[in-house]
């Protein structure tokens, strides 16, 4: 259920919070576009008997990346086909991929577009003499599933009027699933395992961040879908800009750190995405190059993406190098050589963009088009059109910068770190890509019994995007109720006591109550250390040693062993956070999960001796691709009770020529 907004200031956190215990069949982590999905599609198979229970740490209508809303769709097959799909992501994700996720995603995405749009979200469509419609104009046209044709900006990419489409997904998710069955605010911070087996799932536990009450969940099964991991890096925004990032600020790597912590397997952990975004308001490029049909040019006005020396640079990454559409590690790698070089800053022509779209139109046509301009940010990234407004920046008379930002872990976008998860139970997936439990499949599960994840937290399956991750939590809603079926009589059991839990949870308050009158000065204290604090060592250590924009996302063999070093400090560290208040908490909770995360990542760069992804990271001591050796996925855990990682090769293979 929704709670009203608090009153001012943060509530405070008291010693000893009420403790709510549940216990039901299917629990779901997050409620972003994946577990929006999941909401929506698992009653249809559930029934009314089984109880299920949904908990996000914020609210359902504004959580997660698409909180802002969104100008495009980004994955609509429509007249492609799933295994172009595939063929399209292998190449953007530098080869190694795992083509059974990608295709069964490609095969079912398009029916939650033909969702979105019953449930209201006006998508842009093609008049018959090929006119862009947009808003109701685009409606009148008739549906995407009745056959009208879509606003394509590239071959997979739709434009939508997106401002409210998170509002739109989550109110069709929340009909469908029932308020009641609903915690909002609660933030989840473990997952715990079965005490009779460690490697099944048996429940969660977590804590409202409005009210002083810690929620201990028994489950059957778990998904846990919450999204990416932003600010692990030092973001390029200071100063009064702080705070700004492109992937969504709340989303703080819970999805792994849950994970791994509960035994599962991760993947491609060593894949990050460094996004290229106007400089400073971090909007995305997308629409200005596809859309608009921009160009980028370097400091000295040059096409430098023409130039003889950027085609013999993406010749060394042939074949994905030199396909027609060159992979996003590649074109960023183009720019910050350009800016190595002292060629920079990276400029995007929005000026002659639009003037070349402008010639065939008449007045009214092009003040629309210019308004496309500005709502492609205002639907989305507001805050680039807000600074496009602070430095008198009118797109078709003054051109913006463009910058590759900070770091981003995530799986659904131009990324695929995550976790490891089965395929679907069919003949022509391979052996070693589909897993269950007692003879049984069950797709997208992870390596532990139970558990599943979707969006963000499926490794080896980028460009799913905001469409894919639903579409792909729908999936997922059906295995988990196959899964409770198979498992009617499993008993969950959870080994540690409710003290033991509540302890765990609201440790950070204990710590502060019992020391925070030694000093005068609440944040400055000999016996702990507030999140802020921490996040900012974090930041300091991953951006200087961890790839980061400090050293144009390089690091070498040395630099990876200081910061793995520091990062184990800092975990030993975190049993003496401190938080006075339940959002102060919150934040204690999500610089652990962080920190946990971005290990992972560090670790996976270090155990992969090559640089798979040049524009994304360097590793300087191995330069360039290596595929004899490394064209292989590398799996990591994470043994909770011996606090030691075990890294590992994993055979790729090829189902799609
Ligand atoms: O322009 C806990 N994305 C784009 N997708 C598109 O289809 N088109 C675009 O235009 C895209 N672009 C874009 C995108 C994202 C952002 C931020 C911008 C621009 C500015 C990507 C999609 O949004 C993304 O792929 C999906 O949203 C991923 O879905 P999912 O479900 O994996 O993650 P989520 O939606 O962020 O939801 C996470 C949820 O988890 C909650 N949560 N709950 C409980 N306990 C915890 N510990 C939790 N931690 C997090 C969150 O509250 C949230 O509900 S463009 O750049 O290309
Ligand atoms: P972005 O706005 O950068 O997140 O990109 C949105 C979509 O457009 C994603 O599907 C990208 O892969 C795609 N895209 C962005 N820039 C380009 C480009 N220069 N060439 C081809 N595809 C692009």
């Amino acid at each position: 259920m929704a709670l009203p907004n608090k009153p001012l200031g943060e509530t405070k956190a008291v010693k000893d919070p009420e403790v709510v215990e549940r216990e039901v069949d299917i629990l779901i982590v997050g409620g972003g576009m994946a577990a929006c999905g999941t909401a929506f599609e698992v009653k249809k198979w559930a029934g009314d008997n089984m109880k299920i229970l949904l908990c996000d740490k914020a609210a359902m209508e504004r959580s997660g990346a698409v909180a802002q809303g969104l100008s495009a769709i980004n994955t609509y097959v429509g007249k492609n086909t799933p295994d172009d799909y595939v063929r399209m992501v292998r190449n953007d994700l530098m080869g190694i991929v795992r083509e059974d996720l990608i295709f069964d995603l490609g095969r079912h995405v398009d029916d939650s577009v033909h969702l979105f749009e019953e449930w209201g979200l006006p998508i842009w469509k093609k008049s018959a003499d090929g006119k862009n419609l947009d808003g109701k104009k685009g409606q009148s046209v008739g549906t995407l599933k009745s056959g009208a044709e879509p606003v394509r900006t590239g071959k997979w990419q739709i434009m939508i009027n997106g401002e409210s489409y998170k509002r739109v997904v989550a109110e069709a998710a929340k009909l469908a699933l029932g308020e009641e069955n609903i915690i909002e605010r609660c933030f989840i911070v473990e997952l715990l395992n079965d005490a009779n087996n460690p490697k099944q799932i048996a429940g969660a536990v977590g804590f409202s961040v409005r009210e002083n009450k810690v929620y201990i969940i028994k489950a059957k099964t778990i998904m846990v879908a919450c999204g990416g991991a932003v600010n692990i890096y030092q973001p390029r925004s200071v100063g009064e800009g702080k705070g700004r990032a492109w992937y969504p600020v709340w989303n703080a790597g819970s999805t792994y750190t849950m994970a791994l912590r509960a035994g599962a397997e991760l993947s491609m952990m060593e894949n990050r995405f460094t996004p290229a975004r106007f400089k400073d308001g971090y909007g995305p490029v997308g629409a200005w190059f596809l859309l608009f049909k921009a160009k980028l040019q370097n400091g000295l006005g040059e096409d430098f993406g023409a130039s003889e020396a950027a085609k013999k640079e993406l010749q060394k990454y042939a074949p994905y190098g030199t396909a027609a559409i060159t992979p996003t590690c590649l074109r960023n790698h183009l720019m910050l050589f350009e800016m190595k070089e002292g060629r920079g800053p990276i400029i995007m022509d929005t000026v002659t963009a639009l003037a070349n779209l402008g010639k065939t139109m008449d007045k009214k046509e092009l003040k629309h088009l210019e308004s496309e301009a500005w709502e492609d940010f205002l639907d989305m990234t507001c805050g680039q059109a807000n600074l496009w407004c602070a430095t008198n920046t009118e797109p078709e008379k003054k051109n913006s910068e463009i910058m590759p930002t900070e770091p981003y872990l995530l799986g659904s976008h131009s990324g695929c770190c995550g976790i490891w998860t089965s395929g679907p139970d069919e003949a022509w997936v391979p052996a070693s890509y589909k897993w269950g439990d007692a003879g049984k499949v069950y797709n997208r599960m992870t390596t532990v019994v139970g558990l599943f994840t979707a969006g963000d937290g499926v490794a080896c399956s980028g460009h799913k995007f905001s469409s894919g991750s639903h579409a792909e939590g729908r999936i997922v809603a059906k295995e988990m109720v196959k899964f409770v079926r198979d498992h009617a009589s499993f008993k969950p059991t959870i080994k540690e006591t409710k003290e033991q839990l509540v302890d765990l949870v609201y440790k950070p308050v204990r710590t502060y109550l019992a020391n925070c009158n030694y000093t005068t000065a609440v944040d400055i204290n000999p016996n702990y250390i507030k999140p802020a604090g921490m996040a900012l060592r974090l930041m300091k250590a991953t951006h200087e040693y961890g790839a980061g924009t400090a050293t144009y996302y390089q690091t070498s063999s040395k630099s990876l062993e200081i910061v793995i070093d520091l990062l184990g400090t800092m975990r030993e560290d975190c049993e003496k956070l401190a938080a006075g208040d339940l959002h102060e908490l919150m934040r204690a909770w999500e610089i652990y999960h962080r920190i946990y995360t971005v290990e992972a990542h560090l670790r996976h760069i270090q155990f992969r001796k090559e640089t798979r992804y040049p524009g994304f990271y360097y590793q300087a001591d191995y330069p360039g691709q290596d595929d004899a050796n490394w064209f292989c996925f590398i799996n990591s855990s994470y043994d909770k009770a011996t606090s030691q990682w075990t890294l590992k090769k994993v055979d790729y293979k090829k189902i799609i020529p």
